[in-house]
């Protein structure tokens, strides 16, 4: 099949023409490779879709809340799209497969649309097949699409990279501490979402909220913020609710970002962001094949015997790449 088929079939909406593309760049083939940039650039310029990225711990109900989100927004005849970036795959043997029984109302309603992450060991690798994975259920007209990472640290900066939003859920508190979130976590949330704001755990929630909205209050205000944003408030995944006022809460930080030039300006600066990676991602991979492979290995033995500084050996290498590089 050609690009132009392969294109004309997403556009159309076709979700097996969109799963195989997807499958297609995440190969690491060469060929396949060549064949996944032609399709990508073919489908720019395309539909937007809102792209919200969603963190939390395992077991704060991520699963549960993406379903029940996800049930509301295709209720509203909106088409929506879940990703996941999950740096553990490997080793879990990808865990949002598991999730997909579980999230299994959604998976059967056919406007959604669940991909499991792709086994990848590295999580830069992963993040960037996921953002084209992204782009891709965009061109096949989502409406919304969630991407959720499992909060390891390092895999929240990657999301928010993907995202429009970023949404971190939490976990009601036992005692009065910050549940140990990182400062630099809670500065990119856009929503903090306490979850399981329900039964006997509602009080704990609510001062939960309480807490987080205080500490929201007290990070430096951001520019891409309307007044009274970032935000903590109390969800139930389970009882379902508070994801009308979730979803509320996102569309007004949607209109105000599109109307101040926020929106424009920050998928702008995650273009650059992702071409600047795909560049240093690239040429690291090209120090590990033919011919620079051997160059560097023969390098790093002379720098063991000592005949080469490991300062002078890594010029050499540098210019060879490139003379400008060194
Ligand atoms: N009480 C209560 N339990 C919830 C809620 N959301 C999820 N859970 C439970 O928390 C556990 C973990 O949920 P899951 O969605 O798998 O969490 P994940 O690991 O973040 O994906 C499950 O037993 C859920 O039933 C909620 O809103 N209220
Ligand atoms: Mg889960």
């Amino acid at each position: 099949m050609d690009t132009e088929d392969r294109a004309r079939l997403i556009r159309d909406g076709d979700r097996r023409a969109l799963a195989r593309a997807i499958t297609l760049v995440e190969s690491a083939r060469p060929d396949h490779r060549a064949q996944a940039l032609d399709l990508l650039a073919a489908l720019r310029p395309g539909p937007q879709a809102l792209r919200i990225g969603l963190s939390g711990t395992p077991g704060v109900g991520k699963s549960t809340f993406i379903e029940a989100f996800g049930l509301m927004l295709t209720a509203q005849g909106l088409k929506v799209a879940v990703l996941a970036v999950d740096p553990s795959s490997t080793r879990s043997g990808g865990s949002i497969l598991g999730d997909k029984t579980r999230m299994e109302r959604l998976s059967r309603e056919p406007r959604a649309f669940i991909r499991p992450s792709p086994s990848q060991s590295q999580l830069g690798g992963v993040a960037r097949r996921t953002r084209e994975a992204v782009a891709l259920c965009e061109a096949a007209g989502f409406d919304v699409v969630l991407i959720e990472t499992v909060g390891v640290g390092q895999s929240e900066t990657v999301v928010a990279e993907l995202s429009d939003l970023f949404l971190l859920l939490l976990a009601p508190a036992g005692g009065d501490e910050l549940q140990g979130v990182k400062r630099g976590i809670m500065e990119m949330a856009d929503l903090i979402l306490v979850n399981k704001a329900d039964g006997d755990l509602k009080p704990a929630a609510l001062r939960t909220v309480a807490d987080y909205a205080g500490a929201l209050q007290l990070l430096r205000r951001r520019p891409q913020d309307p007044a009274g944003f970032p935000r903590a408030l109390p969800v139930s995944a389970l009882a379902d609710e508070g994801l009308t006022q979730a979803w509320e809460d996102i569309q007004t930080l949607v209109a105000w970002r599109k109307a101040q030039g926020h929106w424009d300006r920050t998928r702008a600066a995650q273009a650059r962001h992702w071409f600047e990676e795909e560049v240093r991602q690239g040429l690291l991979a090209a120090l590990s094949r033919p011919p620079h492979k051997a160059v560097m290995a023969d390098l790093g033995d002379q720098v063991e015997r000592g005949a080469l500084t490991p300062e002078a050996a890594a010029a050499l290498m540098l210019h060879r790449l490139g003379p400008a590089a060194g």
